[in-house]
């Protein structure tokens, strides 16, 4: 699947630019296992990148301008490396040119470069298309024109064009996870301090299915904004009760609870549920050390619970998917992954039965919503990275 996207991917740039690329990248989508919403709230998250990628095939060119073919779109789009940068109405350009503007402040100089691309990281699935395109263009940058950025500044350079460019407030996790991916390892992440550990992802008789509801509401980015909105402000006002805390991990059920008349409902769910989620992280990661997966799946039950209904961050459809597996002797966890308002679930599901599970809960799906659900049996992969012809092998 890798090959053929590189091949595709290689074929367009000919077309495009009538030569040979002199780079291939790949920057691969993202799973989170746990710890969901927390990122932006100094908690700890569990995420791994996957075997779906955006790639890129670059050559420099020697003047200042930048041209990109968006293979999957039929589209494209130059500029001038020496033009102010502005958003654009063009979604996909925004991911390369909040980098690029990332990269201009920090001083760097640049020559241009004419880059096609293609993915097989779904869109709007939330599995962190995007921040795939931003980390794959920045690493890709970095790399040809020898820049010294670290994996580290990589990321938070995603993370940051992503605030400025696309308007979306998020945490620092997928562009992590992207770059930092290793294979058949989940990375724990402390996004208080971006310490980092991989802890190996060997799930035994048990694979990872996402189903795809293909269902994505436009509120994801207002909702989005708005549950971090609602968690700042909570956290003002605990803060004001109890001094010593600086970030929610320093706050417990209790002292969520002891000031709940101070937060109103929709404030207190919300910091009940991210107080939950941060010890919920640190629990999965026991189990999963522990092989102890019946208590990692009611984990990830339970996370779902709390975003469904104290953070409200899911939709009906997903709720859907869920529900129906959570009585299945075949399958021992499941929830909705990533920003949520549509997207993927995520299920550990038993090897054996994955299959005859497709089958059942497309056709609930059909039924109910008339939508065909859309299903990945995913692999953990390595990060962002330079292709080459020994990969191929
Ligand atoms: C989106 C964001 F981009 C992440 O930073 C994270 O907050 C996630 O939603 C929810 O856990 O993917």
């Amino acid at each position: 699947m890798k090959k053929k996207l590189v091949q595709q991917v290689t074929a367009s740039f000919k077309e495009q630019f009538n030569a040979d690329p002199e780079y291939i990248f790949l920057s691969p989508g993202r799973i989170n296992i746990i710890g969901e919403h927390v990122d932006y709230n100094d908690g700890f998250v569990l995420p791994a990148a996957i075997n779906k990628y955006v790639c890129f095939a670059v050559s420099k060119n020697e003047g200042g301008e930048t041209n990109f073919y968006a293979k999957d779109l039929n589209e494209k789009y130059s500029f001038n490396l020496n033009d102010e940068l502005q958003p654009v109405p063009q979604m996909w350009v925004n991911f390369f040119l909040g980098v690029l503007h990332q990269l201009k402040e920090r001083g760097f100089e640049m020559t241009g470069l004419n880059i096609s691309f293609s993915s097989t990281v779904p869109m709007g699935a939330g599995l962190s298309s995007s921040a795939a395109v931003e980390c794959g263009y920045a690493y890709a940058v970095n790399k040809i024109f020898g820049l010294g950025l670290s994996k580290e500044e990589i990321a938070l350079i995603g993370q940051k064009a992503e605030h400025t460019f696309v308007g979306v407030n998020c945490g620092i996790m997928d562009q992590f996870a992207s770059v930092f991916g290793k294979k058949n390892k989940v990375i724990k992440l402390d996004c208080n301090t971006l310490e980092y550990e991989y802890h190996n992802a060997d799930f035994k008789e048990y694979a990872l299915l996402l189903l795809d509801s293909k269902v994505k509401h436009t509120h994801l980015t207002s909702g989005y904004n708005d549950r971090r909105n609602e968690v700042e402000q909570g956290l003002e006002i605990l803060k004001k009760h109890y001094p010593e805390v600086k970030t929610f991990r320093d706050l417990n059920e209790e002292q969520v609870e002891a000031v709940k008349a101070h937060l109103g409902d929709v404030i207190y769910r919300r910091c009940l549920f991210v107080v939950h989620e941060i010890q919920r992280v640190l629990d999965a990661v026991a189990a999963l050390e522990g092989k102890d997966f019946a208590k990692l799946g009611d984990l990830m039950f339970k996370t779902h619970d709390g975003l469904s209904k104290n953070y409200e961050v899911s939709c009906e459809e997903i709720d859907f998917l869920v529900d129906f597996v959570r009585n299945d002797e075949n399958v021992i966890g499941a929830r909705m992954m990533g920003g949520g308002f549509g997207g993927c679930s995520i299920n550990l599901v038993k090897k054996t039965a994955v299959n005859d599970l497709i089958e059942r809960v497309g056709k609930a799906y059909k039924e109910k919503f008339n939508i065909k659900l859309e299903a990945y049996k995913v692999k953990i992969a390595k990060g962002t990275t330079r292709y080459t012809e020994e990969h191929a092998i």
